[in-house]
């Protein structure tokens, strides 16, 4: 039989009025980047943004972005960020390189500032692969990248919210402090 526990669901929802977002976009392989960068906008247009609070930075290329997004975040300015690249496998090791260290310091950068950082970096062997998942069979991880972004700062938003809520309590016991007499 299930027991009687019903716990708090933090959720987030997944509108995005009022939130700040950045976007950092490489311009290699800009045929699907654009693509991506599009798509994600409009997930944030769709879902309530307004042009203001959606700031688009480029850098040359995806090993760029994670030092591009790490400043972003610092600026206090962003709920969430979006890093948008396209990696191609060539033929020598260069594709591993670029991306095992865009994905780590994109990673880095999330978790020494605190800001999401989503990452809609493709990584594929061709080039079709990469049309397929910029708006073709694959949908769009531009699309799925902006939603993602709105969850992440909602869901943080409501965990500052809630802790804020515990730490009062923490402070303030029920009956009010007392101050000792000196
Ligand atoms: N950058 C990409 O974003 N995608 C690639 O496919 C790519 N390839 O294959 O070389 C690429 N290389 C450039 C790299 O990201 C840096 O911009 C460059 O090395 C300068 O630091």
């Amino acid at each position: 039989m299930a027991g009687k526990l019903l716990p708090v669901k933090i959720e987030g929802g997944l509108s995005a009025a009022g939130l700040r977002f950045g976007i950092v976009v490489s311009r290699f392989n800009s045929f699907i980047t654009d693509r991506l960068l599009a798509a994600a906008v409009d997930a944030l247009e769709r879902s309530g943004a307004t042009s203001a609070d959606v700031d688009v930075v480029r850098v040359p290329g995806a090993f760029e972005l994670p030092l591009l997004a790490k400043k972003m975040a610092l600026t206090g300015r962003y709920d969430a960020l979006v890093a948008i690249g396209c990696v191609l496998r060539g033929a020598t090791s260069h594709y591993d390189y670029v991306c095992s260290e865009t994905s780590r310091g994109l990673q880095l950068a999330q978790m020494d500032t605190g800001v999401p950082v989503l990452f809609c970096v493709l990584t594929c062997d061709t080039l079709e692969q990469a049309i397929d998942r910029a708006g073709l069979k694959g949908g769009n991880k531009g699309f799925e990248a902006g939603l993602a972004a709105i969850e992440m700062a909602r869901v943080s938003q409501k965990l500052r919210a809630n802790s804020g809520a515990s730490l009062k309590t923490a402070a303030a016991p029920a009956g009010g402090t007392k101050r000792r007499k000196k």
